[in-house]
């Protein structure tokens, strides 16, 4: 039986959105604040780079116990001993991930289509991310945006554990927790934000208190 993950706020981290002060600072900023899980996505990046960039990132996060996914990268992921790895629907399959990382790694998936969603492997898959439920600048090749109703129809059939992602922000969080989604992940609502640690605390008080 795998470990049950807290999905409540889940940072993905954008290296060119992290630039003022970098992802490493961003994310002991997020962790600081209360993220319940951190993702290190960097799809313009070179594997080493994400690696080193992982390895700081590990030994910045220790004193918070938030757990490092590797997005897409499996081999990544093995190499610094993440905590695990997300995958989308191009990426190596979640039953490789899993013959590769083991029973006691976290492996997430991507879904943005009603027949994505059924068929999750939900014996492998710990989680899905939901989405894009907005069309966001951060990912302009995403699918189709499901809006909140398609938002509500998705976390009403989902299968397994599950975060919505895509455009959301203080804005239009109370929309996505009033779907029933058991958490949500964002990227430009705290990278790049003045203070990465007041946009998180907003984020999860909004969202504890919606
Ligand atoms: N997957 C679906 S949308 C997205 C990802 C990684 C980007 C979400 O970024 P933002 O800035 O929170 O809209």
């Amino acid at each position: 039986m795998r470990k049950p993950i807290d999905l409540t706020a889940y940072l993905v981290l954008d290296p060119v959105l992290c630039k003022p002060i970098g992802m490493v600072q961003t994310a002991i900023e997020a962790a600081r604040a209360g993220v319940n899980v951190i993702q290190l996505r960097a799809p313009q990046w070179k594997k080493r780079e994400i690696a080193e960039c992982a390895r700081d990132m590990q030994r910045a996060l220790l004193p918070y116990h938030v757990p490092l996914i590797i997005n897409d990268h499996v081999d990544v992921a093995m190499a610094v001993n993440a905590d695990g790895v997300h995958v989308g629907q191009d990426d190596l399959s979640p039953e490789d991930a899993r013959r590769l990382l083991g029973e006691e790694k976290i492996i997430g998936l991507s879904v943005s289509t009603p027949r994505e969603c059924m068929e999750v492997p939900t014996d492998i898959v710990d989680y899905i991310g939901i989405g894009p439920v907005w069309a966001t600048n951060t990912k302009p090749d995403a699918a189709a945006p499901l809006g909140l109703d398609g938002l509500k129809a998705f976390v009403e059939h989902a299968p397994c554990p599950h975060v919505a992602i895509g455009g959301i922000s203080l804005a239009n969080l109370a929309g996505v927790k009033a779907t029933g989604a058991k958490g949500f992940a964002v990227v430009s609502a705290i990278c790049g934000q003045d203070s990465p640690y007041d946009a998180t605390r907003a984020l999860i008080e909004l969202w504890q208190k919606s």
